[in-house]
């Protein structure tokens, strides 16, 4: 084994003088940096495979939200989740190794430490986004799988969310926890089938259009769409995957959310009244938003759909007559609009975490059914084994129970619990809509979201940025924190903190104030000092 990884290791050596970290999402940089990373992630899957007894290992091959030039790779664990973060570490061992000498060696200290029986089978399911770097980074990857001898399944072009649905109906066969048929096909008629019973007897809610990002979303949407039928009118924007340079650009959710305007495309297609909404490159992020009465822009971020989501799951519990076995909670980050954390914090119990859906899921993990949302769009909604066992053996009293259970059953079927899912979470809050009768006017009047502003700063060693308190506190640079605090107490309203990305070579900032001109003003004066204390480019410009 160690003499095949040798001989394909020297086929991708690592570029000198780059250091590759596994970030928030796994590795990402520029796609054409990245073949040597591809290639050891291919190993280090088939290991993690190994290791767990042959189960299936997930790899998808995206960077998301990023520009086009960019690529990474996100790797699934078998349930769907994203890679224990124990493993993090030995993947960016993997990555650095200087030499395919150095590479055997931290591929040998991984068998031994992590007590890996190489002979068991190893076994890799993967997939690409529609980035042009994508088919030679998948060829590394596949030359990973061979060199180790590990059983692959190419999935071709996916978004990040069937992909991860695949791991778990592949790992989940035959169990009493089968989630599903393990191919796009059965991903579809899942979450068209519950889709179709949660709105049987509902009237939709006027036309959705659908902004694909100009990525993998938009075939899987023109999918979905057949799947659907009429029970959804769907219209799809910016889909042209083969456009060069136009992933990502002036459109997706990212841009929706930290630009909180309309994609330019859509200017001028979007009525008065009528709702839109925006996926990322890969699918798994979704924002919405709407043109009030004087065709405004409005947005409706991934706090707004915690907030819509939440609020029907906990009414579908209270009218099963299941309030007193199954509790409901919200698990947010520090980026959640303030508005929205004291919405919910009346409601239901709510929880932050650091940013990373990894984070996230962990905690929604703690209840029976865990709503998670980044600001940003990603989320899902988790049932614990407990609750789902309860909702199939209930016994409800009414036929009003009787319905409330159905639809919370049906919920399991259509929501994808492996990760956030754009289409999932779309087909999500169009039940909601439809059930409440809500357009975007009532659902954005749940709360006033505080004026807030996200930026972010080139600086020379993002490295430098430590958070504590879920990153709503710097502890390094040391005396920045205080420096903020003296700053922040200046403003009615204020809120800020400064954390380093994990997906892009920046420092992200966040602020909120009652006031937009002092939000904006408060951003800007905190990249301002971030600039001071560690020298970096004077142009913070919007993130
Ligand atoms: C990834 C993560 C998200 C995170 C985002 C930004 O999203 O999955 O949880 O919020 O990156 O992270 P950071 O601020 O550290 O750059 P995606 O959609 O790009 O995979």
């Amino acid at each position: 084994m160690y003499d095949s990884i040798k001989v394909y290791a020297d086929l991708h050596p690592k570029p000198v003088n780059i250091q590759y970290q596994y970030g928030t999402a796994g590795f990402r940089t520029l796609g054409a940096l990245l073949e040597s990373v591809i290639f050891r992630v291919g190993v280090l899957a088939a290991l993690r495979s190994k290791k767990l007894d042959g189960k299936t290992i997930g790899v998808v091959v995206t960077a998301s939200h990023n520009p086009e030039q960019d690529n990474g790779v996100k790797l699934v664990d078998p349930r769907g989740e994203m890679l224990e973060s124990a493993w993090e570490g030995h993947a960016t061992t993997f990555a650095n190794a200087p030499s395919s000498d150095a590479f055997i060696v931290a591929v040998e200290n991984l068998v031994e430490f992590a007590k890996i029986d190489v002979s068991k089978p190893a076994k890799v399911v993967y997939a690409r986004d529609t980035r042009p770097t994508g088919p030679l980074l998948i060829a590394a990857l596949e030359d990973g799988l061979k060199a180790i001898g590990a059983e692959g399944r190419n999935e071709g072009v996916k978004t990040t969310p069937v992909l991860h649905y695949l791991v778990r109906c592949i790992n989940s066969k035959g169990t009493d926890e089968e989630y599903g048929v393990d191919s796009e096909d059965g991903y579809m008629k899942k979450l068209s089938g519950a889709f179709r019973k949660l709105v049987t007897g509902k009237t939709p809610s006027g036309l959705l259009i659908v902004d694909c990002a100009n990525g993998v979303g938009a075939p899987t949407a023109e999918l979905l769409m057949q799947y659907l039928g009429d029970s959804i009118p769907l219209k799809l924007a910016n889909t042209a995957i083969a456009t060069e340079g136009a992933l990502n650009n002036a459109c997706g959710a990212d841009y929706v959310k930290t630009s909180q305007k309309l994609p330019p495309s859509l200017s001028g297609v979007l009525r008065a009244g009528q709702r839109a909404c925006s996926l990322d490159g890969d699918a798994d992020r979704l924002i919405y938003y709407y043109m009030n009465e004087r065709n405004q822009f409005r947005l409706l971020d991934g706090d707004k759909i915690a907030a819509l989501v939440a609020a029907f799951i906990v009414d579908l519990v209270k009218l099963s007559g299941l309030e007193d076995r199954i509790d409901v909670g919200v698990v947010q980050t520090a980026y959640a609009n303030g508005a929205s954390t004291k919405y919910l914090s009346e409601r239901l119990p709510v929880k932050c975490v650091p940013t990373g859906v990894k984070h996230l899921h962990h905690a929604a993990e703690h209840y029976s059914v865990g709503v998670y949302f980044e600001a940003n769009g990603h989320g899902t909604v988790l049932f614990s084994s407990t609750a789902t066992t309860t909702l199939i053996k209930h016994r409800p009293s009414t036929p009003a129970q009787q319905t409330a259970l159905n639809h919370l059953i049906n919920l399991t079927e259509l929501i994808n619990q492996t990760v956030g899912d754009a289409l999932s979470d779309m087909l999500l809050v169009e039940v909601v809509l439809a059930h409440k009768s809500f357009s975007g006017l009532e659902w954005d009047s749940l709360y006033s979201d505080l004026p807030n502003r996200l930026v972010k700063v080139v600086v020379k060693d993002r490295n430098i940025f430590k958070t504590e308190d879920a990153e709503r506190r710097l502890v390094s640079p040391p005396g920045l924190q205080q420096k903020l605090d003296e700053l922040i107490r200046k403003y009615d309203g204020g809120r800020s903190f400064v954390r380093p990305s994990g997906t892009e070579d920046v420092v992200r900032v966040y602020a909120e104030a009652i006031l937009r001109p002092q939000a904006d003003e408060l951003a800007f004066k905190v990249a301002g000092l971030v600039y001071d204390s560690t020298g970096g480019d004077p142009m913070a410009h919007d993130s």
